[in-house]
């Protein structure tokens, strides 16, 4: 496969003014007529070169004239005209086949619905065209198909005519007045149920809001809604952004890559992140929906009115649009619970992804496959580093620099630098350090070292840069450190955020006692901190900082963890804040995030070679430690605050699931009767997918009667509706109990499992992957079986099969045994015939 490189960017020699389709979509095929009004910009040019993957030509008219054979060449992924004029129509028609596509990129089929998706170079497979983001046209779509099986044909912008035809087919006419890449197209044709709603903008105008879903879940559209309307006001009072056109149309579809598409005027979106009632989801599928649902409405002006020059300058429009929309769940929500959150994910998956062999800066300089590039650390690690610059500037400057950046870049396809140029000029900030951030990959560590002498406190702190993923030598960073100061009594003396640059940074603070330190307050850098002397207990009491507390909880959770694995006994000032925590009276989701206790993540990551059964037992020692300890008051808190009938959705009452599904989890390490007879209580009574999938979770791995009974009931109840199913599949695939993998694989023969639905291959074989006990099986089984699933879901769609070959990225950290087992597999993987460059670039980076 053929690496890609940022350096070789060169601007494109035609571009495309306008660009009118005509769509006839048949059962068997659809014909593609494109019009397209092209210019050169490169008055050398000769040729014009049109990205075109897998399809097939009827005919090609240069001004109207068809073109011989010989003026054109088909190329194995493009189409060449040769010898074109400086201006010029060119009509290209083209057959292709959708319910052929399992690829799901281009136009497919996402059961009787005809859809789209086209980032980043899906349109390539729809009609010729120059398939990149700094190709801006003005698209006109007709759509035409059956009246009867597609009634509703849905294209970007606004509708300009419908017509019927006698054979009982019709066509609806749509134009997109804004300029646009391709990657921004989109259409949709099928029989929908739609869900109406209107929005006024600030300065008055008229929207109407539209989701369409297969009929029968327009109830459930209810809460994407709400979400849409919030995250429109949101954007208005928090960016000074209106939305731009008189529709906005959402379509839910099943068979989908990701989470969901920011198509200019028409999102659309993995059913998942659209369809939720209490009945069949839980309140994290509940606050997916209104995250996801923002993003793409924040997607309108960060992402398409300014869009990206290439598709190395993705973080962009992603890390921007996905620190907009943390900021909004954190404004509609719990703002400390939300942050931890979002701090949570990115250790999990960002940081991971950061210390493997596939580590890469948010803006990374080459790839093979752009789509494996869609990373943790373009999306989320370019996040923080937005918020960095959030910190450094202030919320007023910031707000200045963006309002610079919508008003300078308006209408253009553009780079990193110029969004950093908004954001030094406006933010009067020299931020040519800062720079780094972007092209340099690995999580940063900081070194801590503190000393009381003489009345005078110093902060000695040393960045520690990890080395490229090339062996190279990478330089310190540019970043807002926040700390805070406590005296004995836990009283705050101080807070203040730390602009760290140098290697070494030394701070003096007069004080006349020692103080205590909190440190990356707020979690103000992404990096990892490593300080010589801590006081985890006592911040856990007294830190103010909602996030330096919960880091404290898990560091001394972590340091408990390591010191069992080392055989020693459970510290008792560790048990003692834990206690504390339970008494205390703090809110009651943030309280749940505190009790939580260190993941195998957070702590395989701290191992040089991973033992994971070393690790597990720990765990599973002091779980059952603290559970038998404070039994008493554990019940209390799951009494309190069990409430079966409950079904809202405010604070208080996901609050409340929360904390007592900490509390029953934490408890049912105890693996008695009675807290299976309590979680199967719970399974039956209780009228949120919430409780019943928090029950299915424990009664599966601490009672195979109860778990037996339950599954299968749970089975006979939502067996048609997939979503509840991918609840199901991937329970069962989480599961620690003997003969897990067999299961797994038996399952794929369940009537609701079907590998041609990503949701699905993600809840079976994704969850197993991260499933450390049978994944990593000491026999090599796990690791064959998903070599399996890669080599063969690789043949029906390649990006579903890339993001499971991620699960090997661990490979270098195993211990001897697991490695032989794991090299034995990736090597299969890596020689298999017609490997997609998806998998190969990931895997082949892995075994290097
Ligand atoms: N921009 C899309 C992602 C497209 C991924 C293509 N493999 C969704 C989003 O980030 O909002
Ligand atoms: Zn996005």
């Amino acid at each position: 496969a053929k690496t890609i490189y940022l350096k070789d960017y060169k601007a494109p020699e035609f571009t495309v003014k306008t660009c009118d389709l005509v769509f006839e979509l048949f059962e068997e095929y659809t014909q593609v007529t494109n019009l397209m009004q092209i210019v050169k910009m490169d008055k050398s040019a000769k040729d014009l070169v049109l990205d075109s993957v897998e399809l097939e030509l009827v005919e090609i008219h240069l001004n109207d004239v068809k073109l011989e054979e010989e003026r054109y060449v088909v190329e194995k992924e493009s189409l060449r005209v040769l010898d074109v004029e400086d201006e010029f129509k060119l009509i290209i028609i083209n057959k292709i086949y959708p319910h052929r596509n399992s690829e799901l990129e281009g136009l497919y089929k996402s059961g009787n619905i005809f859809c789209t998706q086209n980032e980043p170079e899906g349109f390539r497979r729809i009609t010729p065209y120059i398939d990149r983001p700094d190709v801006m046209a003005v698209f006109k779509t007709t759509l035409v198909a059956s009246r009867e099986k597609y009634p509703v044909l849905l294209s970007n912008g606004n509708t300009e005519s419908n017509f019927k035809l006698d054979d009982g087919r019709h066509g609806v006419t749509w134009s997109d007045p804004y300029p646009k890449p391709s990657y921004l197209f989109a259409l949709v044709a099928g029989d929908l149920g739609v869900v109406k709603d209107k929005y006024i903008t600030a300065s008055g105008k008229y929207v109407r809001l539209n989701i369409y879903t297969d009929k029968g879940n327009e109830s459930k559209c209810k809460h994407a809604m709400k979400s849409l309307k919030e995250a429109m006001q949101w954007d208005e009072e928090k960016y000074g952004r209106e939305y731009d056109l008189s529709l906005y149309n959402i379509v839910a579809v099943d068979s989908f890559n990701m989470g969901a598409m920011e198509n200019k005027g028409l999102n659309i979106f993995n059913s998942a992140y659209v369809l939720a009632d209490e009945d069949t989801a839980t309140d994290a599928n509940f606050m997916g929906i209104q995250s996801v649902i923002a993003h793409e409405y924040f997607h309108n002006w960060t992402g398409n009115r300014i869009t990206c020059r290439d598709w190395f300058q993705l973080t962009l429009k992603e890390g921007l649009t996905v620190f907009r929309d943390q900021c909004f769940s954190a404004d509609l929500n719990s703002k400390e619970v939300q942050r931890i959150e979002d701090v949570k994910a990115l250790r999990e998956r960002q940081f991971v992804e950061d210390n493997s062999p596939m580590a890469h800066p948010i803006q990374p300089d080459s790839y093979m496959a752009i789509n494996n590039f869609y990373t943790a650390t373009v999306y989320e690690k370019g996040a923080e580093v937005i918020r960095m610059l959030h910190t450094l500037l202030g919320e007023q400057k910031y707000r200045k620099a963006m309002d610079l950046y919508f008003d300078t870049f308006d209408a253009q396809a553009v780079r990193t630098d110029d969004f950093l140029w908004a954001m030094s000029k406006a933010g009067e900030m020299n931020l040519e350090q800062f720079k780094r951030w972007y092209h340099q990959s690995g999580t940063p560590k900081l070194d801590v070292d503190e000393k009381f002498e003489d009345g005078t406190y110093t902060l000695t702190l040393i960045q520690k840069i990890p080395h490229a993923v090339d062996g190279s030598e990478q330089k310190p960073h540019f970043f807002p450190l926040k700390i805070g100061l406590l005296d004995e009594s836990g009283k705050e003396i101080l807070e203040k955020t730390l602009l760290i640059s140098k290697e070494k940074e030394e701070f003096l603070f007069k004080t006349s006692f020692k103080p205590v330190l909190s440190i990356n307050r707020d979690f103000s850098a992404p990096i990892i901190i490593d300080q010589k002397e801590t006081h985890y207990g006592f911040l856990m009491k007294h830190d103010t900082n909602s996030f330096a507390k919960y880091e404290a909880a898990q560091l001394f959770g972590i340091q408990i963890i390591e010191s069992l694995m080392q055989g020693n006994d459970i510290n008792d000032e560790y048990v003692r804040a834990y206690g504390h925590i339970l008494e205390s009276d703090l809110d009651i989701s943030y309280k749940a995030l505190l009790l939580e206790l260190p993941s195998i993540s957070a702590l395989m990551q701290r191992q040089n070679v991973v033992d994971f059964e070393l690790i597990y037992d720990a765990i599973e020692k002091l779980q059952k430690h603290l559970a038998s300890l404070y039994k008493e008051k554990l019940l209390e808190i799951y009494s309190k605050f069990h409430n079966p009938l409950c079904v809202d959705l405010d604070a208080n009452s996901i609050g409340s699931r929360s904390i007592k599904n900490r509390c029953l989890k934490l408890l049912s390490s105890l693996k008695s009767n009675e807290m299976a007879v309590m979680a199967n209580e719970q399974y039956s009574n209780s009228l949120t997918m919430t409780d019943k999938v928090a029950a299915l979770d424990i009664l599966e791995n601490i009672s195979s009667e109860y778990s037996a009974v339950a599954f299968k009931h749970f089975h006979d109840k939502y067996r048609q509706n997939t979503l509840v199913m991918n609840k199901y599949f991937s329970l069962l695939a989480a599961s620690h109990r003997e003969g897990t993998l067999e299961r797994v694989i038996a399952l794929q023969k369940d009537a609701a499992y079907n590998e041609l639905v990503p949701n699905l291959v993600r809840s079976l074989v994704g969850t197993f992957t991260r499933n450390y006990k049978y994944f990593h099986a000491k026999d090599g089984s796990g690791y064959k079986f998903v070599a399996d699933k890669i080599i063969d879901i690789d043949k029906i769609n390649p990006q579903m099969a890339s993001s499971l070959a991620g699960a090997f990225k661990i490979y270098k950290k195993l211990n001897v045994q697991n490695k032989k087992m794991m090299k034995v597999e990736l090597e299969r993987v890596v020689s298999t015939h017609s490997l997609s460059k998806n998998v190969y670039e990931i895997v082949s980076k892995i075994i290097k």
